[in-house]
């Protein structure tokens, strides 16, 4: 019996006023503070490596969506946490003595995986809690464990399943996992959530973003079944060296120490078996015997089977490593320069956020066709489907924690918040052979409690991951008509990266033929961002802002500088295609599109777009590898 069915109206006579204020006196305090059950604790959600691999059942389509600017549905008038909120579900009763004030049943859908403003337009501003419910039916089996997984939800979020707590999450680009074992009951089930993409000035990224600030379930979910003790995570990647090792490790959860664990790869008819400690985990090292590396011309991907006792799981590896010498980035022991692009993830045609394989395809072919073999994924970790799709097509993948701008960097708990988001970032994605860099961030203010931040940043990367490289988009000095790198962040990278203006925020496209650059640490460069802004199918003179013509030239100036740096190994220009930005109210040109892209929102490809694509495919900018 729910609170609400405990009460009965004592007073008929009374006139509605008096009703309203016994009501209000009596039964929201019994009501707001919970008197009649506390809400049920949850656990907090959990990270699985390769969760795309495993069978699982999709939540996706439409849902129930109630918008709650107030929040009511969760908190009270005197903003408590209700125990009655609208995580009951509740369907209103013939009989009920108080009125129940939503009902998804009767709520317009929404979809899912999607963002919530580009669906309706009277969301497309929207910042605030939105209420997600679906009905789902489910069977429990013996000896297994269910997980509901998001693939992103934005930026806060609380799930409940048949009204039962079951985890709150903070971050909207990485994937989480929630236990829902013991809520779900044999057939008919329902799951509610409350998705919050309020910016916060302790979030992680804050309040400033040149994008737009897309709130939902954006990523797909699903529900998906393990046995009691099952792979969690794990991670397999090929030795730095010369002879051909794998190692890694694969952690299970809830399994006895000894516990024994198998990896096999049945082309290189490899295999090894081990046992786990008490941490948990099995050590992985194993020799193998004619593997094809993984690189962007030879995207070769192996079917890699993990099994420990009733679990399994078969992934999709290739295997390369990744390192510097001096300032050369080595790709599989050998230089490599990376010709690439910056990307949003911004669905092409439909705007709002990619989340399906064919945005991917779109977005990363595009690519391809300009002669990348590398992607900036900026300023998030991108799903899983843009990660596939790189392993596959043969794109290098720079990964980025959403540390954008100015964060409260002297805030613990802003520091554990990021953490936490680069830890769900590595573990969900730690086998793709496409990322190579991990960025702890993007143009960050040069202060002592940012370089602690992300210096702690880069440290956990490292114990979380030696096998790639670290980097950070750097701000850059100007001395006259020199450009100065030597952010004290520089240190603790391995890889720097560099966004610059000059032709668009500074200057004109020609200042870039008398730039110079001084770079204070002996490290691989990577302009990791240069362009401007043009809208699609606008043309004029050179000189005339916004135009295709002003944005060629200023990537022709820019490729002429860019070769004058003696330690550039890479470039992701900004960007491949135009995303949305409240920042960009310009009519008529913006439109609150931010216009950098080399193609337009609607696949429009501009002039830039072949000047870059010439440059990539005769190597006439970078080192020739
Ligand atoms: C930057 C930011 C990027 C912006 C871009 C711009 O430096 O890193 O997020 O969108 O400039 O267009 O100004």
């Amino acid at each position: 019996m729910d609170s609400f069915q405990s009460l009965r109206f004592p007073f008929s006579g009374a006139s509605l006023a008096v009703k309203i204020f016994i009501l209000s006196a009596i039964v929201a305090p019994i009501l707001s503070h919970g008197i009649s059950a506390q809400p049920s604790p949850a656990s907090a959600p959990i990270i699985l490596t390769g969760a795309d691999r495993r069978p699982a059942i999709s939540l996706n389509g439409d849902w129930g969506a109630i918008l709650d600017p107030y929040f009511s549905g969760l908190f009270s008038f005197h903003h408590q946490e209700k125990a009655n909120g609208w995580f009951l579900n509740r369907k209103a009763k013939p009989d009920d003595p108080f009125p129940t004030e939503y009902d998804f049943a009767k709520a317009p859908p929404l979809k899912v995986p999607g963002d919530w403003n580009t669906q309706r337009d009277s969301l497309l501003y929207y910042e605030g809690p939105i209420w997600y419910e679906h009905d789902f039916t489910y069977h429990p089996k013996e000896n297994t464990r269910l997980y509901l997984h998001v693939g992103a939800a934005n930026y806060r979020s609380w799930f409940w399943v048949n009204g039962k707590k079951v985890c709150e999450h903070e971050g909207g680009f990485t994937s989480f996992n929630c236990e829902v074992t013991q809520a779900v009951h044999d057939g008919a089930n329902f799951v509610v959530a409350a998705v919050d993409n309020t910016r916060l000035e302790d979030g992680v990224p804050g309040l400033e973003t040149d994008w737009w600030n897309y709130g939902g379930l954006t990523r797909a979910v699903s529900l998906i079944e393990v046995p009691r003790a099952f792979i969690d995570q794990y991670d397999l990647h090929l030795a730095r060296g010369e002879d051909a090792n794998i190692e890694g490790w694969v952690h299970l959860e809830d399994a006895q120490p000894g516990a024994t664990v198998e990896v096999e790869i049945p082309a290189l008819s490899a295999r090894t078996s081990t046992t786990i400690g008490d941490d948990g985990r099995a050590v992985i090292r194993f020799p193998v015997q004619g593997l094809e590396r993984w690189s962007p011309d030879t995207p070769k991907l192996y079917k890699v089977n993990l099994r420990a006792g009733q679990d399994a799981i078969e992934d999709l590896i290739g295997f390369r490593t990744i390192e510097t010498r001096g300032t050369e980035i080595l790709l599989n022991g050998k230089p490599v320069f990376l010709r690439g692009i910056a990307i949003h993830a911004e669905a092409p045609y439909r705007t709002g956020r990619a989340n399906t394989d064919k945005d991917a395809e779109t977005l990363l072919g595009w690519a391809k066709e300009l002669g990348c073999n590398f992607v900036r994924l900026a300023h998030y970790p991108h799903d899983e489907t843009m990660l596939r799709a790189a392993d596959r097509m043969g794109l290098l993948v720079w990964s980025e924690n959403p540390v954008y701008w100015a964060l409260q960097f002297d805030n613990a708990s802003v520091f554990q918040k990021a953490e936490h988001q680069l830890e769900e970032e590595i573990g969900t994605s730690r086998n793709h052979a496409a990322i190579i860099l991990w960025s702890m961030a993007n143009e960050t203010p040069n202060t002592e409690a940012r370089t602690h931040f992300i210096e702690s940043l880069a440290s956990k990367a490292r114990a979380l991951d030696s096998s790639r490289l670290i980097t950070a988009a750097l701000l850059v000095r100007t001395q006259g008509n020199t450009k100065i790198v030597d952010d004290t962040l520089g240190q603790a990278l391995d890889v720097i990266g560099t966004n610059e203006y000059v032709g668009w925020y500074e200057g004109h496209p020609e200042s870039a033929d008398t730039t110079e650059w001084h770079i204070a640490y002996q490290k691989p460069l990577i302009m990791s961002e240069f362009g401007g802004g043009a809208k699609a199918g606008l043309h004029g003179a050179d000189q005339d802002r916004w135009t295709e013509e002003y944005q060629a030239s200023i990537y022709r100036h820019q490729l002429g500088m860019l070769n004058r740096i003696p330690q550039l190994r890479g470039m992701s220009p900004w960007c491949l295609m135009d995303f949305r930005s409240p920042n960009r109210p310009l009519t008529g040109i913006q439109d609150e599109f931010n216009r950098k892209g080399l193609i337009s929102d609607q696949g429009q490809k501009k002039a830039a777009f072949s000047i870059l694509q010439k440059a990539y495919l005769d190597k006439s900018v970078g080192k020739p590898d």
